[in-house]
Parts: structure tokens; C-alpha cells; sequence
């Protein structure tokens, strides 16, 4: 079941959860690259465990700043290291940047923030 939260609600779900998961829509470009390094850079300015999940390769010029990421994770291992995941500029389910391991219905059945800036989501 899924609902629209203000920024103070989606703000004190974040501070609720302790161990997160962030991650984009497949292919990630400039904006999913910076929001996702952005929200892991904050989360673990905050003191939480945060990592970053890039199924799929990053393009070479977005490399070098990107730091160590997680480029696989399976189902075992999201239930059990993170209780909540951010999900970052994803326009709809089908884009999800999750890796083969995991699916949309496995993200709806954990803890997920979804925030996006596309008029459709
Ligand atoms: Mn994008």
C-alpha cells in the first residue's frame, strides 16, 4: 500500500530507519547519479548505515566521483542488511534499478520512500 507523505513525514521516515538502501532508475544518468550520492552522502552525515545500489554500469565520466558502490545484491542480502530503501528519480516501477535479484513486488513488500521529480510517478 502506497501514499503521498509531506517532506516533514518523508524526513522523520528517514530518521526512523537506520539501515538504507538507495537507489535509481536503470541506466542512471546525471540526476540519478546525484541524487543517489547526494541522499548517501547525507544519510551517513546523519550516522546511518547508507549504500548505494548501480546494477548497471555507471557511464564512465560520472566514475570517479561516484566512490565505492554496490553493483549486486541479492534478495537474502537486501532483507537482511537494510530496513528501508530509498528510491531516487524512477519514473515508474518497470525502470527500477534493483538488479535481477530483486523486483518491484519485492520492493513493495519492504520499507520504500520513493522520491521523484517525473509528473508521472
Ligand atoms: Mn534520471
Amino acid at each position: 500500500m502506497s501514499k503521498s507523505v509531506s517532506l516533514e513525514e518523508a524526513a522523520g521516515f528517514l530518521l526512523r530507519h537506520q539501515r538504507i538502501l538507495v537507489l535509481a532508475h536503470q541506466k542512471p544518468d546525471g540526476d540519478a547519479l546525484g541524487s543517489v550520492l547526494g541522499m548517501r552522502s547525507f544519510l551517513r552525515n546523519l550516522g546511518k548505515q547508507a549504500d548505494a545500489l548501480f546494477p548497471s554500469p555507471l557511464p564512465e565520466r560520472y566514475r570517479s566521483f561516484a566512490g565505492p558502490v554496490l553493483t549486486a545484491l541479492s534478495r537474502q542480502e537486501a532483507e537482511q542488511n537494510y530496513d528501508l530503501i530509498v528510491l531516487l528519480d524512477c519514473a515508474n516501477a518497470e525502470r527500477i534499478a534493483c538488479g535481477p535479484a530483486l523486483d518491484a513486488d519485492f520492493l513493495r513488500s519492504r520499507n520504500l520512500l520513493n522520491i521523484d521529480h517525473h509528473v508521472g510517478n
